[in-house]
């Protein structure tokens, strides 16, 4: 009988990358699109072993599942989250253990810079000042730019990046213009739930509204809901402003419920993946990289609609 030749020696694989991944929560369409393109990316298959935590958006879960990624000893650790400030002791644990951090999203507000290796995310003041870029010619278009305009604020999660960033470029961009005053602010935590009930609240406070400013997509779907009820036409009586462009905001756009939603890209799964495996082999990486995003005004939404990955 003849010998059967042996296999040739395969290149040794290289050992796939632990990573210990805490997400903020499903709070949002574009949280679950972000949660999906990380787990989608960081697969086996990719090279990866990915730990993945929901913290129900409270930081305190957040610091749990990092303490445990350290003690598993992951290769590199990814945070997106809950909120900017309160990060330096956990970080500075997983410092000491030599365990590099990618933060994503979000940011984090720490004086030491090399508590993280690095950042990936959005430009959230650019998108508050895109929105209001946005909203001041579409009101010069109807012929109102000059009008004394009320405006409604559904805010994000206080304290998270995302309502950081989005209240300030807000508030600077109509700054410039006398006539526009928000006359009621507050916070929706992101979810359509509680934006349509702060919506509520917000009609029943006797107030004018001509414009809402959800800070994101979500919110803005409650806040329509709350307007419906009590026989508002959302788009019409209320000119609508929101934030992500998930494909659900199209669709509310082609409804003719929605006037205009500006970007917020939440795939970063390919980006981390890049990010971790450069970290692994040693190379430096970008300590912030910004993605590009657009402004998507309801006259676009039946076009674009079709080629939306999210
Ligand atoms: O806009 C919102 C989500 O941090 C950019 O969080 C993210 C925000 C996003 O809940 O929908």
């Amino acid at each position: 009988a003849q010998e059967e030749t042996p296999a040739p020696a395969t290149e040794t694989e290289d050992e796939p990358i632990t990573i210990g991944f805490s997400q903020v929560g499903a709070e949002s369409d574009w949280r679950v699109a972000n949660t999906e393109s990380m787990k989608g990316t960081l697969t086996q298959e990719n090279g990866f072993n990915l730990i993945f935590a929901d913290a129900q958006q409270k930081q305190e879960n957040q610091i749990k599942a990092v303490r445990d990624f350290i003690s598993q000893e992951v290769d590199v650790i990814v945070i997106a989250p809950v909120t900017e400030t309160g990060w330096e002791t956990v970080l500075g644990e997983a410092k000491d253990a030599e365990i590099p951090v990618i933060i994503v999203d979000r940011m984090i507000d720490v004086s030491d810079d090399s508590l993280y290796t690095c950042w990936v995310g959005s430009d959230f003041y650019q998108e508050g000042l895109d929105a209001v870029t946005w909203l001041t010619g579409y009101m010069d278009s109807l012929g109102k730019g000059s009008d004394a305009l009320n405006v409604a604020v559904l805010q994000g999660t206080i304290g998270s990046s995302a309502e950081i960033g989005r209240t300030k470029g807000v508030r600077d961009g109509l700054a410039k213009h006398s006539n526009y005053q928000i006359v009621l602010e507050q916070t929706g935590e992101f979810t359509q739930a509680k934006g349509q009930e702060v919506m509520e609240s917000f009609l029943k406070s006797g107030e004018r509204i001509d414009i809402l400013i959800a800070q994101n997509d979500n919110m803005a779907f409650g806040a329509i809901d709350a307007l419906k009820a009590v026989g508002k036409k959302p788009a019409e009586d209320v000119v609508i402003v929101s934030f992500d462009a998930v494909k659900a905001a199209f669709e509310s756009m082609i409804a003719g419920e929605m006037n205009v939603s500006v970007e917020c890209n939440p795939l970063h799964g390919p980006r981390v993946a890049e990010l971790a495996k450069a970290i692994m082999k040693g190379e430096t990486v970008e300590k912030i990289q910004y993605v590009d995003e657009g402004v998507y005004p309801a006259d676009t939404a039946a076009q674009i609609l079709p080629e939306r990955a999210y």
